[in-house]
């Protein structure tokens, strides 16, 4: 079953996602106060959502929202019924507290199952999973995931990278789940062990929980001599298990459109935008009893397309996130994402995949700086480099930075806990 709606046709998808969106509407009405306010102030009730369409006259959740009713305000059954609690991994403010019934949990292990064998793991293979366990949904997400498709899961958290190597290499781990900035540190130390990594058993790095770019791909793939599967997800939606590539075209990520239902807006006008239009991912769940979310605003820039994957599977696809719309850098007059920046510097072998950007205040503008680590074996001119950086910047993005400044490889702090933090405002 579960392999078979996967390649379902979309009009039995169509059938199967009205019917929950009807459930899930009414389930919000009846048990969530906020939602209920909500639904009535947009004068939409229970009985007016027929079909999947009309997902569009709901109104949307937002972040505020959580804020607004933490910790629990949003769930929609008793306490008894919760079987576990998990949080965000915001930085700043009161984390979003999200909760699952069994029920819900049984949905997330399937979805991360089957997220797994997209990226081409099987039931035979030893599955490392270096996410954090805790709150994170990330260590207990892929753990479930790994569990429920039968393979071997090495719990070994994020963190003690030197110990990650050894049990690699001494277990045989075919994959491993975490972060690409981790995938990447994990190389760095394996070299700095005397490891080669490319020599590790780890065909397979299942990363995600931040942006990667398609150059930063390249790099862990032939540093690790492994496949790069993408996959997203947020924890107000479930955790990771949103969507996935498959291993067999890489091209996009399938999201599993029987448990959550994707839009994209335009984040101004909050108005659906075409297929293959960038804009706001908005994520309705189909299926969530402890926590529905009813167009959910994840922040987060892509574009969705519905054409057939070689794969076979017919749910949509997502790109790889962009960044966050909260993200947007504006500098002067010109507006662009830290990971369009990342494209661009990373096309030269000169450089690392570790930079920062800093942003300053200076009177009324904006100040942008750039820094850049410089490739191990690097012994050529950095002003030439440095000239050549700025006038690829200036034709791909229209931007050059005020300052940009090489450093030392390994100057640039790794990441080795949690997620990696690029920009640094400073405004
Ligand atoms: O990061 C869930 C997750 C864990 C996904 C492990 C994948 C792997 P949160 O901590 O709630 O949940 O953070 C969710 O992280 O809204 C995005 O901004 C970002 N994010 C997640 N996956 C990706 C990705 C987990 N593949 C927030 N690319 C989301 C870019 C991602 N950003």
């Amino acid at each position: 079953m579960t392999e078979d709606i996967e390649r379902a046709s979309r009009a039995e998808l169509r059938e199967l996602q009205s019917k929950r969106l009807q459930r899930t509407v009414r389930h919000a009405y009846e048990n969530v106060p906020r939602y209920r306010e909500k639904l009535e102030e947009a004068s939409v009730s229970p009985e007016d959502v027929e079909t999947i369409d009309d997902v569009r006259e709901l109104p949307f959740t937002t972040k505020a929202d959580f804020r607004a009713e933490y910790p629990d305000g949003l769930f929609a059954v008793d306490d008894e019924e919760i079987r576990r609690i998990h949080a965000s991994s915001g930085t700043t403010g009161k984390p979003k507290i999200v909760a699952y019934t069994a029920d819900d949990l049984e949905v997330w292990n399937e979805v991360m199952a089957r997220s797994m064998r997209a990226a081409g793991i099987d039931s035979n293979d030893t599955v490392q999973n270096a996410y954090g366990y805790g709150l994170f949904t990330g260590g207990l997400g892929f753990h479930g995931g790994a569990e429920a498709l039968g393979a071997n899961v090495v719990p070994t958290s994020s963190g003690n990278t030197q110990r990650q190597i050894e049990l690699a290499r001494d277990l045989g781990s075919d994959a491993i789940g975490c972060t690409p900035s981790y995938a990447l540190y994990l190389a760095e130390t394996a070299e700095e062990m005397g490891v080669d990594p490319r020599e590790l058993p780890i065909s397979t790095v299942l990363y995600g929980a931040e942006t990667c770019t398609e150059p930063m791909r390249e790099e862990i793939e032939t540093r690790l001599d492994a496949t790069g599967i993408e996959n997203y997800g947020l924890s107000e939606l479930i955790g990771p298990g949103v969507a996935v590539e498959c291993h067999e075209a890489q091209d996009g990520l399938h999201i599993w459109e029987d448990h959550f239902y994707p839009e994209v807006i335009d984040p101004e006008t909050g108005e659906p935008l075409p297929e293959g239009e960038e804009g706001e991912l908005v994520l309705t769940s189909l299926s969530k009893e402890a926590l529905p979310v009813l167009r959910y605003r994840t922040g987060d820039m892509t574009t969705l397309t519905y054409e057939e994957c070689a794969c076979g599977r017919t749910m949509a696809r997502m790109d790889g996130v962009t960044g966050r719309a909260d993200d947007l850098l504006i500098v002067r007059g010109v507006n662009l994402y830290p990971s369009q920046i990342e494209d661009v510097v990373l096309e030269f072998d000169a450089v690392e995949p570790q930079y920062r950007i800093d942003l300053h205040r200076e009177g009324n503008l904006d100040r942008l700086d750039l820094t850049v680590e410089l490739a191990e074996e690097f012994d050529g001119d950095r002003d030439e480099l440095r000239e050549d950086v700025l006038v690829r910047l200036e034709s791909a993005l229209s931007f050059t930075p005020d300052e940009l400044e090489f450093v030392e490889y390994g100057s640039i702090e790794r990441t080795e806990v949690g997620k990696v933090k690029r920009v640094y405002d400073h405004r």
